[in-house]
């Protein structure tokens, strides 16, 4: 889920959703009647449309980020805040990132969202540092990358561009990749991501669990973080596999020294089987839904 999307509808965080969550009735409802959804899949003609509608959006400016903050589970402060892709087409209405990502990603547009999300984030999260306010205001900002800005070396062109022009410090941002990019471990995407983390970025390990990745991957890659995915979260702490699960992950990423958010936290006994096996940081609706930059920061500042 490159560009994931968190939240029920997993936000733009994120930039997308899993191409199957688009087969979600849910998704299907909203769509119409200004959208055809057959089956869950739309027509070509109809994912040629919005390609060049989605593209036209980016060139007008009118693509958004939200943002979900993160929270350190010790005290509860945010500590971060994951940027999440929002479209809001004039005609169509909010139309759910996982259905557009998917779209994007089937072409180069996703890569040119891609940098204009980088670029975004870097420049609101350098806005937030700037305010008198700040030690209230996520620390970190995560963005969603996908696989294709990975081939080539474009992404640490972006990276390092968003950096420059933002002055965001690079220990303020942190990339979010997914397991299926990083599967084949090839040359290139580790000299790219290697490169990235000499620039002072991190580097987050997203939905793990759900992909392919082998253990291995996590001690080849400089990672700093996982983000461990909602499916072994939502069962806690009552299933027995789950618990087993989410404690061994805790358990590696410690000797591995990487830290370990938790995704899709909703409930307080979530919260506290987490926070009591020694899980550094969480997401989820029990600590804020994904929002406007400017509703987060005051949503902060009150909590
Ligand atoms: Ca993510």
């Amino acid at each position: 889920m490159p560009f994931d999307q968190t939240g029920p509808e997993n936000p733009a965080t994120a930039v997308a959703a899993a191409p199957a969550r688009t087969a979600d009735a849910g998704l299907a409802q909203s769509m119409r009647p200004s959208l055809d959804l057959a089956a869950g899949q739309l027509s070509q003609a109809l994912r040629r449309k919005l390609s060049h509608e989605l593209r036209a959006a980016l060139e007008a400016g009118t693509l958004a980020l939200h943002y979900q903050p993160r929270v350190t589970l010790e005290d509860g402060r945010a500590c971060g805040a994951e940027a999440l892709l929002r479209w809001n087409h004039a005609k169509r209405g909010n139309i759910p990132p996982g259905l557009f990502i998917p779209i994007a990603e089937a072409s180069d547009l996703i890569t040119d969202i891609g940098g204009w999300v980088l670029r975004q984030a870097t420049r609101e999260a350098a806005g937030w540092l700037q305010n008198p306010a700040a030690r209230q205001v996520p620390a970190v900002v995560s963005v969603n990358v996908s696989a294709r800005q990975l081939r080539g070396g474009v992404l640490l062109g972006q990276v390092a561009r968003a950096l420059e022009e933002s002055g965001l410090p690079p220990e303020r941002l942190e990339l979010e990749l997914t397991e299926s990019m990083l599967v084949d471990g090839s040359a290139d995407t580790l000299l790219t991501l290697a490169a990235i983390r000499d620039l002072g970025v991190g580097l987050a390990l997203d939905d793990f669990g759900t992909g392919y990745a082998s253990l291995s991957v996590l001690k080849r890659l400089p990672l700093n973080t996982i983000k461990l995915d909602r499916a072994f979260v939502r069962d806690l702490p009552h299933d027995a596999e789950d618990t087993a699960i989410v404690r061994a992950v805790q358990s590696i990423a410690r000797a591995l020294h990487l830290e370990v958010v938790a995704e899709g936290v909703e409930t307080e006994d979530q919260r506290a089987f987490l926070s009591g096996i020694g899980c550094d940081e969480a997401q989820g609706y029990l600590f804020g839904r994904p929002a406007a930059a400017e509703h987060l920061r005051k949503t902060l500042r009150e909590g």
